[in-house]
């Protein structure tokens, strides 16, 4: 099917085309990038939520209520299901297709699972990418769930409006280490499995560690949820909703708008310039090349700077 028509049926609404979409997406095919371009316009209406957190926190359990709430509201969701241990594109992670399973005879839920292939451990340019082709295809509400190790708990900053980090009784030592990173980017806690013991200690160590950083334009409103019967859910997407309003009329809100477009702007570059470098180097990397390297007779300096020459005259790597 042409590009055009897949794209015209993913706008108006057809499931099917957007998932053929999104394995363009993922397998970086060379027509997807007019195809974004096209529709970026058409964009910045959704609220972009990310869900992160240890894992087996209960991040899809969670997403399933959050989803509900907004479905109740008859707003379109879409999630995307980053896992971080598949280096494969389409993969389904089964628990979390289970886990929000009830939703998937319902038009206006889409799940897709994602690796993180290609963005060494973090969230892949196609997981920004299928943010954008959601939001043009009209859903209110995006979805990132990610486990909160590595990379991608920073990088989900670079994608979400708003991130919700998710933590568990049992984890306060931990909370200790987490500091640096993660507990800076989150807006909103959501303190789950709190049915368990150890949930009060947990709150009040995150409690207390956001008084030292009290004086933000936003302070990060803590919740207890128990994702399995959807205990404080409605408290919890109430705070998602303050946070999105207060993007929107918070300098702080511009500012990280401001960050994270001049990061897509590199993101984009560097992706190109990849491709550059891959299509010329596989055109020169012809075995004669290759027997001059082997042989010591050229090196990798000069083997490079002729093929940039190629894509850039004039430029030295020296
Ligand atoms: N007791 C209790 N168990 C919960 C709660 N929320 C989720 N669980 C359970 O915790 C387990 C993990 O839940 P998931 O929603 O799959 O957690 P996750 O964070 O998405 O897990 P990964 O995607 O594998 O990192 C499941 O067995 C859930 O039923 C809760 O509030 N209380
Ligand atoms: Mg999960």
């Amino acid at each position: 099917m042409a590009v055009d028509t897949l794209l015209e049926k993913a706008l108006g609404g057809d499931i099917r085309s957007i998932a053929r979409i999104i394995s363009l997406i993922e397998n970086d095919n060379p027509e997807k990038d007019a195809l974004l371009k096209r529709v970026y316009p058409m964009t910045g209406k959704a609220i972009v939520l990310g869900i992160t957190g240890s894992p087996g926190a209960g991040k899809s359990t969670l997403t399933d209520k959050v989803i509900e709430h907004f479905r109740r509201q008859g707003k379109k969701v879409g999630v995307i299901a980053v896992d971080p241990s598949s280096p494969f594109s389409g993969g389904a992670i089964l628990a979390d297709r289970i886990r929000m399973q009830r939703h998937t005879g319902d038009s206006g839920v889409y799940i897709r699972s994602m690796g993180t292939r290609g963005s060494l451990g973090g969230l892949s340019r196609g997981t920004r990418e299928s943010v954008i082709l959601l939001d043009a295809c009209g859903y209110d509400v995006i979805i990132i769930e990610t486990v909160g190790v590595g990379q991608s708990e920073v990088d989900i900053i670079k994608i979400a409006d708003t991130v919700c980090l998710v933590l568990v009784p049992g984890m306060g030592d931990d909370i200790q280490i987490m500091k640096a990173g993660i507990m800076e980017i989150a807006n909103v806690f959501a303190i789950n499995k709190a049915d368990k013991p150890g949930v009060d200690r947990v709150a009040a160590e995150v409690r207390l560690m956001l008084d030292l950083v009290k004086d933000r334009p936003w302070v990060p409103p803590v919740h207890l949820t128990v994702a399995e019967n959807g205990t404080g859910i409605e408290e919890l997407v109430a705070s998602i909703a303050s946070h999105s309003v207060f993007l929107k009329s918070n300098p702080d809100g511009v500012r990280r708008e401001w960050r994270r477009l001049a990061f897509e702007v590199e993101e984009i570059l560097l992706q190109h310039i990849t491709r550059m470098t891959e299509k010329s180097w596989n055109a020169y990397k012809t075995d004669e090349v290759m027997e001059l390297l082997l042989s010591r007779k050229s090196n990798p300096y000069a083997v490079a700077e002729d093929v940039l020459r190629k894509i850039i005259p004039g430029t030295r790597v020296v």
